[in-house]
């Protein structure tokens, strides 16, 4: 397969002003004409050729007049067309086919056909399939499209940029004109078609723009947006506040699907969502989902300055949309809940899912040098990590050095296309300090291993911090060089009390403070602390402040200060879970007891705090998971650390003591309550982490407990959580409740993908049979993407020793699936077989078995491209 390399990057021969387009819409067919305005690089002496996928083409015009056959070219997806000169106008009508289009890219429709809507979804390379156009993020144009349409079968029409007229057509026909002012790339254009309900709100920018809001979805779904209305208006105002971002058309749609590939889409004016990351109700959304659509929300509207103004100069500049754009929603989530509860969870999704890809297979930068399929990158290392990279950049400068860096940003990169080195380059030059070797973080992959020795030398009070780095090689990356690693820190003495820093060489002005940003950037230094008057306890990384492992010899004593201590809830997490895995180790090696004794201790005294908030203590309760906790092995039998981990959890349990965890959840049980706010979503979330440990030691207790939950359940958080523990317990009374779960939210189909995830955490030995009765359900489809993740995705991802079954049987039903999958839905198999991630360690007799799986895709015929560079890549 072609690879698309970034030092090949050359600028468009051809660009394209303006776009008309006009849609003929149909279910079954549709005809799109275009005419594109040309422009040609007079530097560059290359013929026009336009990309286009499975399109049917009509008729060709070149300036008027009709192209002779001879005057183009149609293969391998592209469109070449002598003739063209600066200024030409390039007519094409093609013929597209959404009800046949399974992949849910391009133009395609969503739900039934007698009442599904038509829309589309272009990012990255979709719009290839709805006309021929230079389809690249470095072509910026502004768009006119006309929409025609049966009036009684598509009475709503849209499309990104504001409305421009709309009117009657022959035969009940209608059509509607929408005009966006602002230069766009193809992949943020989007229309929407069908019978679709609306909310609105009227909301006025800073600056005075009125603007309307209009949120769209299903009849059955319109009543499950006002939670995504206030969301939206939280997001516009926060834009303004923080970052001095104002919306800019007159219009913003939002519109919710069931059938979408990804989240959410950030098309201009027209933002398109998985309905999962938009609808919210008690009944049906638990807790966890509200904060999931407050924050895809507001990712969503963010991009409208970071990555619709300013967009990227090619795919590989990715990051500078998505890991500016996370890392934006980050800030925004935090200023709106918990912010130490915000990290927490960030940090957590960080380690679960970037660190894993970052050790295996399909390791590769946060700029990747190279692609087959893009679509392959829209990954936790491109997203996730991405925001830690623009994280430590923004702790460089500081709050209003950031602000002012991104105003730059903005400013002057506004209605183009940018890279990594234009967004480095303004933060850098706003504050007069040289950032570039920050592009090393970009270019780098894997995760660097930060190790930390310190010396106390009580005769001169000096602490001597040695800190060391070191990456790991990553496929086609042997050999790494050191990167910057901001170390925030801070030193505790004894009794637990943070200590005033004096380094070797400070200035009087940051003398003193007791919190300090050390950065690391060679292989080793040594940071010398002065007037130290005790063997301190340092605790490094504070608010994780760069995406390393740190590696240093912590007696458990010392871990358990920290977990008791540090006045930040983020550190105190942290704490916690580096004891957690010490106590895991200890568990395995089964020699002492000494990290197992402290992490119990700690969290007994902190459990019965009655100063504790109850959602960090939920999160405290919590030890590091599965798959975090397989890193820790050389060869892992996902059983064993199953086992371990459940061990663990027995030990804690235990130490706190039934009585008392009993007690405890009998307290928060008698409150039960609907409300969201956040005092009741901490009760709610600690509530489930007690039942959850009660069940670990009293499992007939905790399973009466659930079931009365289940049935008196005010909301779905509650009910859900009672499920789980029924479920995973395998409990007697799981049965009754997953049948009246199954006939409650039959019509409800994001409860529906609840009722078949919870069901893939079944103990490891029955899932597998459990997978295959619910892929035979009426309820289940290959073709839905949610669907389709909530049982294999949940099944593979979420419980480790319930898919590496050590016969192979759970590899080879997944590896039957994506072959499946593939023909009907390349991008969801290709992320599907990212769950075959890290079995080059697992223990040899299951790398065996899951070798031969993951050999058998790649050796079926008419493997998508997507799928075969996962694959390809997994096997070497
Ligand atoms: N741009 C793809 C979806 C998102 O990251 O917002
Ligand atoms: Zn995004």
């Amino acid at each position: 397969p072609t690879l698309v390399r970034l030092s090949e990057y050359r600028a468009p021969a051809w660009r394209v002003s303006q776009v008309e387009l006009t849609f003929d819409l149909g279910i079954d067919t549709t005809e799109v004409t275009s005419r594109l305005h040309l422009q040609r690089d007079p530097a560059q002496d290359a013929p026009l050729r336009l990309d286009g996928e499975g399109l049917e083409l009509l008729s060709i015009a070149l300036d008027g007049e009709p192209l002779a056959g001879d005057a183009w070219r149609y293969a391998d997806n592209v469109l070449e067309v002598d003739g063209a000169r600066d200024g030409s106008v390039l007519e094409t009508r093609v013929c597209l086919r959404p009800a046949a289009n399974t992949a849910l890219e391009g133009l395609y429709l969503s739900g039934p056909r007698e009442r599904g809507f038509l829309l589309t979804q272009c990012e990255a390379e979709g719009f290839r399939h709805i006309t021929f156009f230079p389809d690249r993020p470095d072509v910026l144009a502004s768009y006119t499209v006309t929409l025609c349409a049966d009036r009684d079968r598509f009475p709503v029409l849209l499309a990104g940029g504001n409305p421009d007229g709309q009117g009657e057509l022959e035969g009940g026909r209608h059509w509607a004109r929408f005009v966006d002012p602002h230069p766009k790339p193809s992949y943020l254009f989007a229309l929407v078609a069908g019978r679709l309900q609306k909310i609105e709100r009227d909301y006025a920018t800073g600056g005075g723009r009125a603007v309307k809001l209009v949120i769209w979805a299903e009849p059955d779904a319109i009543g499950q947006c006002g939670y995504a209305m206030d969301a939206l208006e939280r997001s516009m105002r926060w834009d303004e506040e923080a970052y001095g971002r104002e919306y800019d058309l007159d219009v913003f749609h939002v519109v919710a699907t069931h059938d979408f590939n990804m989240g959410a889409m950030e098309n201009k004016g027209l933002n398109i969502f998985n309905a999962k990351y938009l609808l919210a109700d008690p009944d049906s959304s638990t807790d966890d989902e509200y904060r999931a659509v407050e924050a895809v929300v507001a990712h969503e509207y963010f991009h409208n300055w970071s990555g619709n103004r300013v967009t990227c100069r090619d795919w590989f500049q990715l990051s500078l949309k998505e890991g500016l754009t996370v890392f934006r929603e980050q800030q925004f989530s935090a200023d709106m809940n918990s912010a130490a509860l915000k990290r927490i969870e960030d940090v957590a999704l960080l380690r679960r899912a970037q660190f894993p890809e970052d050790a295996g297979p399909l390791a590769h930068p946060v700029r990747p040098a190279q692609y087959s399929e893009i679509n392959n990158f829209y990954t936790a290392t491109v997203y996730e990590k991405g925001s830690e990279l623009v994280r430590m950049v923004a702790g460089r400068l500081g709050r209003d050095g950031f602000r002012r860096g991104m105003d730059r940003y903005f400013a002057r990169n506004d209605g183009q296309a940018a890279t990594l080195e234009d967004f480095l380059g303004a933060l850098g030059e706003a504050n007069g300090i040289d950032l570039m070797p920050y592009l090393a973080w970009y270019a780098q992959a894997g995760t660097p291993r930060l190790s930390a020795r310190g010396l106390y030398d009580a005769a001169h009070r000096t602490y001597t911090l040695t800190l060391s780095q070191h990456t790991p090689p990553t496929p086609h990356q042997p050999h790494k060089q050191p990167l910057p690693i901001p170390v925030k820190l801070a030193l505790f003495d004894r009794a637990g009390q943070i200590m005033p820093l004096h380094l070797t060489d400070d200035s009087a002005e940051t003398s003193g403070a007791t919190e300090r940003v050390v950065v690391l950037d060679r292989a080793e230094q040594a940071f010398v602390f002065q007037q130290i008057t005790e063997a301190p306890v340092p605790s490094l990384l504070r608010g994780f402040s760069a995406p390393v492992i740190l590696e240093c010899a912590y007696e458990p004593a010392d871990l358990a200060l920290l977990l008791r201590h540090d006045p930040d809830g983020f550190n105190r997490w942290e704490a916690g879970q580096q004891l957690a895995a010490r106590a895991y180790d200890n568990l395995r090696e089964g020699n002492e007891t000494s990290a197992l004794d402290a992490w119990c201790d700690a969290l007994e005294a902190l459990f019965n705090d009655g100063a504790m908030d109850p959602a960090l203590l939920a999160d405290l309760l919590t030890p590091p998971g599965e798959i975090e906790l397989a890193e820790r092995e050389r060869q892992v039998d996902p059983s064993h650390v199953h086992a371990l981990r459940q061990q663990l959890q027995e030990h804690l349990a235990l130490r706190i003591g039934q009585s008392t965890l009993q007690h405890r959840y009998e307290s928060l049980a008698a409150h039960a309550s609907l409300q969201l706010d956040a005092s009741n979503q901490a009760r709610r979330r600690l509530k489930r982490r007690v039942l959850e440990l009660l069940s670990r030691i009293d499992p007939w207790t905790a399973h009466a407990q659930a079931t009365l939950q289940y049935d008196n359940a005010p909301s779905m958080t509650d009910r859900l959580a009672a499920l789980a523990v029924l479920v995973r317990g395998n409990a007697s009374q799981a049965h009754a409740a997953l049948a009246h779960f199954r006939e409650r939210y039959a019509d409800n189909p994001l409860a529906m993908d609840k009722w078949f995830s919870v069901q893939t955490q079944l103990p490891g030995e029955l899932v597998l049979d459990r997978v295959r009765a619910l892929e035979a359900d009426e309820a289940f489809t290959l073709k839905n993407p949610n669907r389709v993740n909530s049982l294999f995705g949940a099944w593979a991802r979420n419980n480790p020793d319930g898919f590496h079954r050590p016969d192979g049987s759970g590899y080879q039903l997944l590896a039957e699936r994506l072959k499946q999958l593939d023909a009907l839905n390349p991008q969801v198999a290709a992320r599907m077989a990212t769950a075959f991630n890290g079995w080059q360690r697992l223990e040899p007799g299951r790398r065996a078995l899951a070798r031969s799986a993951i050999e058998s895709v790649a050796a079926h015929a008419a493997l998508s491209r997507n799928l075969n560079e996962i694959v390809q890549s997994m096997l070497h």
